[in-house]
C-alpha cells in the first residue's frame, strides 16, 4: 500500500518535472516565439493580475489568429491554460480589439489617440473603466490589433512590467517586405538555409504548417508583404497553373496581414503571351499586361504588385526596345493602379557597354527620371552603390530623387558576409545606412527619412529585405541568422530603434532573460559585423570575394567577361598603393553626393578610414590614424578580424551549460568554421596584396599558414546559393 503510494507520488513528480521541459528539442524552429514558462515569480504574479480574464470579441480570420496566439503565448508563458473569452468583460483584464469589435474599447474615449496612429498602429494601455482595471490593446484595424498582440507578448517574453502601460506605436515605413530570391524549382539564389520554403509542387493543395509559422513570425515583427519569387524572374509564375498556387499562399498569409507580391519578368508577353515583342509602348503588350493583371486579381483580390529587375545582369527590360526604366515601370503601374497594386522597380542596374565606374551607373540612369514615375511606383535602391558588401557608403541615389519614393533594399541573406555559417549581426550595418546623412535638404536628411517618405512627403514608402529563409529546420542555417530577419522587421517598423535594443529583445526571446547570457551574447553580436568587415574587406576595400560562389576570398580575380565582376577592378592595388580613386582625379563618383558629403569623403584626411579605400587610392606608406603605415594598418585590421572571431569563440564557450545543447553545439561548430574562414581571408588577402606592397607583415602578427598559390587554387565545389 505504502509502496504503491510512494510509487504514485514518484510518478507524479516525474510527470510534473517533464511537463516543465520543452516538449521538443531546441532546434531553433520556434525562432523568437518561444513561449516557455517565465521563471520570475514576482513578474508572473503581476502578469496574471494585469491580464486577468482575456477578451477578444469577433471571429474574423485575423482576430482568430490573435486569439490563437494569445492562448498559445499566454498559456506557455504563464504556465496555466489561458482561454480567450468572447464575452464582454465586466471585471477587468486584457481586452483586445478595435472600436468596432469591442464595445469596451469604443467606450474608452480613445478616438483622438486612435486617429493619430493610422491603419497599422496600436495602443497598449493600462486603463480604468467603471472601477475595473484593464490592459487594453486597441487599434483602428484588426491588423493593428495583431501587431499590438505581438508587442504585448514581446513585453512578457522580455520580462517588462505591465503596470501603467502607455505604449503608442505605428510603423514609420508603410511597406515592410521580404524579397525571396526563390526559384520555382526550389533552389534559392544566394540562399544558404536549404531549399525554398515554397513547395510549389504540393501547392495549392497542401498548406505546410511552416507557411503559417512563417506568417506568424513575420507578423510578430510587422512585416506586411512578401515577394515570393526571385528577381531573376521566371514568367511561369504568371500562368494560371502557378497563380492558383500563389493564391493558396496569399490566402494562408492574409489573416496575418501579409500581402503577396510577385516578380514580373519583363519579357513575359513574349514567353507566355506569344507576342512578338515586350515593348512597353506597344499597345498589344500593354493590353496583355492589363489582362494579366486583371487575371491575377481574380485569384488574389488584394495582390500587392510586382518587383522588377530589368536590364540588369542579363534580365530583359524596356531598354531592349530603347525605352526608359520609367516607360517600363509606368506601363505596369498603370494597370496595377486601379487595383491598388504597386510596382517596386529596382535601381540595381549597370551596363556592360558603359565603361564608367559601376558605382555611378544607377544614379546616372535613374536620377534624370525623377518625377516621371507614376504615383504607385517605388524605386528600390540597394543600401550601397555596388552590391551588399560588408560595408558600403550609402547609395548616392538617396537624396537625389526627391520626387520619387525610394525603397531601401537590404540583404538579410549574408551573400558577402559569410553566408550561412558566419555570425554577423546586421542591425549595425542596416542602421549605418539608415542613419547616414545625405544632406539632401540640409543637415539631418538621413537615408531613413528618405526611405520612410517623411523628408519629401511621399504617401508610400518601403523597405525590402532579401530573405535568408530556407527549409532548414531552424529557417536560417546559422541560429544567429534569425536575428537578422528579426532586426530587419523591427527596423522596417521603426528605423530609429537601436541595434543594441533589438539585439537584447531578440536574445531574451530566443535564448534567455538571464543577464549572464544576455550580456555576453549581445557583446558577440554587436562586434560581429565589424569583425567580418575586418577579416574580409577592411578600410573601404570591397568586392574581393571568390568567383561566382562569393564565399571565400578572391582578391586576384581578373580577366572575366566584365571588368566590374573582377576584384582587381575594385581594389586597384599596384606598387604605389591600393584603393579606388573616386574623387575628381579618378572616376568622380563622389560628385553624385551632396557637397557636404563630398567635402568630408573627398579629402583623405577627413574621410573616415572605414571607407577610405572606397574613395581613394592611398600609398602603402601613408600614415593612418593609428600612426601606422597603410600597409601595416591593413595587416592589423585583417588580424584584428581574426582575433574578434576568437574572442567570440571564447565568449560562446563560456556559455557552455547555460545555452541548450543543440544550439550551443551548432553555434560552437559554426564559430570554428568562421575562425578558419577568417584566417583564410586574412592570409589570402595579405599574401596577395603583399605582392604589390612588397612590405613585411609586422613581426608581432600571426603569419599566414599557406602560400598564395595554395590559396589561389582553392575552389569550393557546389557551394550553395549560386
Ligand atoms: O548580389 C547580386 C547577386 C545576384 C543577384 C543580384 C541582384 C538576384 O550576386 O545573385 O541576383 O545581386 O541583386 O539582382
Amino acid at each position: 500500500m505504502n509502496l504503491s503510494k510512494n510509487l504514485f507520488r514518484f510518478a507524479l513528480l516525474v510527470v510534473l518535472f517533464l511537463s516543465q521541459l520543452p516538449s521538443h528539442a531546441e532546434d531553433g524552429y520556434r525562432l523568437w516565439q518561444r513561449y516557455d514558462l517565465l521563471q520570475n515569480k514576482d513578474l508572473l504574479k503581476q502578469y496574471r493580475k494585469s491580464l486577468g480574464e482575456v477578451v477578444v470579441q469577433g471571429t474574423s480570420p485575423t482576430l482568430t489568429v490573435v486569439k490563437d496566439e494569445l492562448e498559445m503565448g499566454l498559456s506557455g508563458l504563464l504556465g496555466s491554460k489561458v482561454t480567450v473569452s468572447d464575452q464582454a468583460s465586466k471585471k477587468g483584464g486584457l481586452v483586445v480589439g478595435t472600436p468596432t469589435t469591442s464595445p469596451l474599447i469604443k467606450d474608452l474615449g480613445l478616438d483622438q489617440r486612435l486617429k493619430d496612429i493610422g491603419q497599422e498602429g496600436f495602443l497598449l494601455l493600462s486603463q480604468k473603466h467603471k472601477g475595473n482595471a484593464y490592459t487594453v490593446i486597441a487599434a483602428n484595424s484588426e491588423k493593428g490589433v495583431l501587431y499590438g498582440t505581438f508587442h504585448l507578448l514581446r513585453l512578457l517574453q522580455t520580462q517588462q512590467s505591465l503596470e501603467a502601460l502607455n505604449v503608442t506605436s505605428s510603423p514609420k515605413t508603410k511597406l515592410r517586405i521580404l524579397n525571396h530570391w526563390d526559384n520555382l524549382d526550389r533552389t534559392v539564389e544566394r540562399g544558404y538555409a536549404g531549399f525554398s520554403i515554397w513547395d510549389w509542387h504540393k501547392l495549392p493543395d497542401y498548406i505546410d504548417q511552416r507557411y503559417l509559422d512563417y506568417a506568424r513570425a513575420n507578423a510578430s515583427i510587422g512585416i506586411n508583404g512578401t515577394v515570393l519569387t526571385n528577381v531573376n524572374a521566371n514568367s511561369l509564375v504568371l500562368t494560371p497553373e502557378y497563380l492558383a498556387k500563389v493564391k493558396a499562399l496569399a490566402d494562408a498569409f492574409r489573416p496575418y496581414g501579409i500581402k503577396v507580391y510577385l516578380t514580373a519578368r519583363f519579357s513575359s508577353p513574349i514567353e507566355i503571351g506569344k507576342l512578338k515583342t515586350a515593348d512597353p509602348l506597344d499597345p498589344a503588350v500593354r493590353a496583355w499586361w492589363k489582362s494579366k493583371v486583371d487575371e491575377i486579381y481574380t485569384y488574389i483580390p488584394d495582390f500587392g504588385g510586382f518587383t522588377v529587375k530589368a536590364n540588369s545582369e542579363g534580365q530583359p527590360g524596356p531598354q531592349n526596345y530603347k525605352r526608359s526604366h520609367a516607360d517600363g515601370a509606368n506601363m505596369l503601374a498603370e494597370v496595377l493602379a486601379p487595383k491598388g497594386g504597386i510596382v517596386m522597380w529596382r535601381a540595381f542596374v549597370y551596363d556592360n557597354n558603359v565603361p564608367d565606374d559601376r558605382h555611378k551607373q544607377a544614379y546616372t540612369e535613374f536620377k534624370p527620371l525623377d518625377g516621371t514615375f507614376q504615383g504607385n511606383v517605388l524605386v528600390q535602391v540597394k543600401n550601397g552603390a555596388i552590391d551588399f558588401q560588408p560595408r558600403e557608403p550609402f547609395h548616392p541615389l538617396f537624396g537625389a530623387m526627391p520626387k520619387t519614393p525610394l525603397m531601401m533594399e537590404f540583404q538579410i541573406t549574408q551573400e558577402y558576409l559569410g553566408q550561412g555559417t558566419h555570425l554577423a549581426y546586421l542591425a549595425p550595418m542596416f542602421k549605418e545606412t539608415l542613419a547616414a546623412d545625405t544632406y539632401a535638404k540640409g543637415k539631418g536628411s538621413t537615408a531613413g527619412k528618405i526611405v520612410d517618405g517623411s523628408l519629401d512627403n511621399h504617401p508610400i514608402s518601403g523597405m525590402a529585405g532579401v530573405s535568408n529563409i530556407g527549409n532548414d529546420r531552424n529557417w536560417t542555417s546559422h541560429p544567429f541568422g534569425q536575428a537578422n530577419w528579426y532586426a530587419f522587421g523591427r527596423l522596417a517598423w521603426d528605423h530609429e530603434l537601436t541595434s543594441e535594443g533589438i539585439a537584447e529583445e531578440w536574445i531574451k526571446m530566443t535564448f534567455s532573460n538571464a543577464p549572464s547570457q544576455v550580456a555576453p551574447i549581445k557583446q558577440m553580436m554587436m562586434g560581429s559585423r565589424e569583425a567580418v568587415v575586418n577579416y574580409m574587406t577592411p578600410m573601404g576595400l570591397h568586392h574581393l570575394m571568390g568567383w561566382s560562389h562569393h564565399y571565400g576570398p578572391g582578391p586576384w580575380i581578373k580577366d572575366k567577361p566584365r571588368a566590374d565582376w573582377t576584384s582587381v577592378y575594385y581594389h586597384r592595388a599596384d606598387e604605389k598603393g591600393i584603393g579606388f580613386d573616386r574623387t575628381k582625379t579618378g572616376s568622380n563618383a563622389l560628385s553624385q553626393y551632396a557637397p557636404e558629403v563630398q567635402a568630408m569623403w573627398g579629402n583623405p584626411a577627413t574621410c573616415p578610414e572605414e571607407v577610405l579605400l572606397w574613395f581613394h587610392h592611398v600609398a602603402w606608406d601613408a600614415k593612418t590614424k593609428s600612426g601606422r603605415t597603410l600597409w601595416d594598418e591593413l595587416c592589423y585590421r585583417y588580424s584584428g578580424g581574426v582575433d574578434s572571431v576568437r574572442a567570440m569563440q571564447k565568449t560562446w564557450n563560456s556559455l557552455a551549460g547555460q545555452v541548450d545543447k543543440e544550439r550551443y553545439e551548432q553555434v560552437k561548430q559554426y564559430l570554428d568554421i568562421q575562425e578558419k574562414d577568417a584566417r583564410w581571408w586574412r592570409d589570402a588577402c595579405l599574401l596577395y596584396f603583399q605582392t604589390f606592397s612588397k612590405r613585411p607583415i609586422p613581426q608581432e602578427l600571426e603569419k599566414p599558414q599557406g602560400t598564395l598559390e595554395e590559396y589561389m587554387k582553392i575552389e569550393p565545389k557546389f557551394a550553395p546559393g549560386i
